[in-house]
């Protein structure tokens, strides 16, 4: 499914997940990190999911976002079958209640078996820490990582000054 470059890899558990998904897509786009992108469900197809976790770390993926809504059970089962970082995006998804049975069912896992989970369509932070796991082993994304930082600086010292008069 992807070559030696590719160290991110980012799945969902529905293409009606893609909307929100698509944002951590973006911010590997913009910090030149390759990436795969695809549909994988541990409910609707249990042997697909176990494949691709237990390939990952072979395949040369460093880090996995695993996104679903409702009862979220991706990246969890995820979790527990890779040794690479799962960061779990809850979805407010056609079939949640009202998100939070999505975060619920990422965020509440038992010891042993962590996921980092974000907030709540959260996807744009899954790919920022993403971003942040890759930049341990790689210091000119780190430095890119800290101009990103920089410029949040920057703008928000710009709002102050705005209001400030
Ligand atoms: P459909 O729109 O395809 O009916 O999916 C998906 O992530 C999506 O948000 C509705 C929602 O079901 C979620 N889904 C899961 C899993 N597989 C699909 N939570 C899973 O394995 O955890």
């Amino acid at each position: 499914m992807s070559t030696e470059r590719v160290k991110a890899g980012i799945i969902m558990g529905s293409k009606s997940d893609l909307h929100i998904m698509q944002d951590a897509a973006d911010i590997f786009k913009e910090f030149g990190v390759e990436f795969e992108m695809t549909v994988v469900s541990a409910h609707r197809t249990p042997e697909r999911m176990f494949e691709y976790a237990k390939n990952a770390a072979s395949r040369g993926l460093k880090v996995i976002i695993a996104g679903a809504g409702g009862a979220a059970h991706l990246p969890g089962m995820v979790a527990s079958i890779t040794t690479l970082p799962v960061i779990g995006v809850p979805v407010k998804s056609s079939n949640s209640i009202d998100g939070w049975d999505s975060i619920l069912s990422i965020l509440q896992m038992p010891n042993g078996i962590p996921v980092a989970t974000v907030a709540l369509n959260a996807a744009k932070n899954a790919g920022l820490l993403a971003v942040q796991i890759l930049a341990t082993a790689d210091d000119s994304l780190g430095l890119k990582m800290q101009a990103y930082k920089d410029e949040l600086r920057k703008k928000v010292e710009e709002s102050a000054a705005e209001l400030e008069g």
